[in-house]
């Protein structure tokens, strides 16, 4: 029998925030204290809107203070009213949004391969009440865009797309913020690149852009001039400090991620029953999660079984999105939540395990982690 892996040191989490320089932090905050402008798009706020355009494209960026509240205030931009369309297969942000502005999610299937929206799905699922489809870039991994856009076409429909892993993800070259009428990244510290907490939603529409600028602002126009029922949902000069420090940082992050990918790639891809992820592409994909899948009926260790094994090792590893977002309890009941309705989704969040997914984690750290998948598998230690 050979050599047990020994638990890491420290805690090894799914992922872990890149931190900025602290002196070119406290350079951006001495000008913010110098000026005492906070908030309501101050200097910081309005230069991160234009240094974003190197990864999110030529839209139009409006910042937010978080990507939930980025996609509230799009969906009431945009007016969404009745039903739309979404995929339970994502965080509970998502099909929260509709509920919280008095819309009816309506779940459909995933696809197998991407775990994004079926669009052969969809048009069963319209009714005289649907305004929308909102698709998830879940992994970073983009929707059938291309066949969402001639549906909602056809149907007289809008498309607002849930990007907050997308962030660099591109379509035959073109970003990936560019199809559909919005799109929503979240800068959560948890993402690849992030504002502590933050968010973005690019369009290609000016005049949606500006209602959303004034909706994120309380509908407020001048003065004596409140317009709309807005929220306030801004970004603060402090967040958008953090990130001017970091849109940098991404670029040698993703390479960073890329040399971990590849190692577990070609440690784990042999494993029964494992299905590794593609090679991420560095110009087109966000690198954002590597989600493993395994199926039960191959693997000797189930998806919940390895999970648990690893945190006896301090790794943890994270089951996103399982359970689906039609088993929450708001959502349980309603029609489209019934299993014969998603069996795909159902089936994939049995299956999948993000892996611990950090530049910081290095090659060093992604080999120990294999080994110690590897032994769980071999000798289920
Ligand atoms: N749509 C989708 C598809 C999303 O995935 C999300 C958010 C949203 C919408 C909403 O966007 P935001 O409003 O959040 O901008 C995390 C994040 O809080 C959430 O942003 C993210 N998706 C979701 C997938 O993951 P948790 O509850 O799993 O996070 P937590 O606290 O367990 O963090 C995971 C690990 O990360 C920790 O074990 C340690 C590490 N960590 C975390 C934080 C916050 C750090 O090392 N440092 C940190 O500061 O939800």
């Amino acid at each position: 029998m050979s050599a047990q892996p020994r638990p890491f040191e420290e805690p090894v989490y799914v992922t872990r925030p890149i931190i900025p320089d602290l002196a070119a932090f406290t350079r951006h905050l001495e000008a913010i204290w110098d000026c005492a402008i906070l908030s309501n798009g101050g200097p910081q706020h309005i230069e991160l809107e234009r240094r974003l355009h190197d990864h999110l494209g030529d839209g139009h960026i409006a910042l937010f203070n978080n990507g939930t509240n980025a996609l509230m205030t799009a969906v009431k931009a945009l007016d969404l009213t009745g039903e739309v369309i979404t995929t339970p297969f994502t965080f509970a942000a998502t099909p929260h949004v509709l509920s919280w502005h008095g819309i009816e999610p309506v779940f459909v299937d995933i696809e197998a391969h991407s775990m994004t929206l079926d669009p052969t799905r969809i048009e069963a699922a319209i009714t005289e009440r649907t305004s929308a489809i909102l698709g998830v870039h879940v992994y970073g991994n983009p929707c059938d865009v291309d066949a969402i856009e001639q549906i909602a076409r056809r149907h007289n429909l809008r498309v607002l797309y849930d990007g907050a892993h997308a962030f660099g993800t591109k379509v035959r070259g073109r970003p990936i913020a560019s199809f559909g009428d919005a799109t929503m990244f979240s800068f959560h510290a948890t993402k690849l690149f992030h504002t502590a907490e933050g968010g973005a939603i690019v369009t290609e529409d000016p005049a949606l852009r500006r209602r959303m600028d004034l909706l994120k602002n309380f509908g407020i126009t001048d003065e004596v001039t409140v317009q709309a029922v807005g929220i306030n949902s801004k970004m603060n000069e402090l967040q958008a400090a953090l990130g001017l420090c970091l849109v940098d940082a991404v670029r040698p992050e993703r390479e960073r991620r890329f040399a971990l990918a590849e190692v577990y790639a070609d440690r784990l891809r042999d494993l029964p029953g494992f299905h590794v992820p593609e090679t991420p592409d560095l110009q087109a994909d966000s690198l954002q999660y590597y989600c493993l899948r395994i199926d039960r009926d191959v693997s000797p260790v189930s998806r919940d079984a390895l999970y648990e094994a690893l945190k006896r090792f301090n790794i943890f590893a994270r089951r996103y999105f399982y359970p689906l977002c039609s088993d929450y309890v708001p959502y349980a009941a309603r029609p489209s939540s019934r299993r014969e309705n998603l069996p795909v989704a159902n089936r994939v969040a049995d299956q999948v395990l993000c892996l611990p997914y950090y530049g910081a984690l290095g090659r060093d750290g992604a080999e120990r982690i294999c080994d110690t998948i590897s032994a769980i598998v071999r000798d289920r230690v």
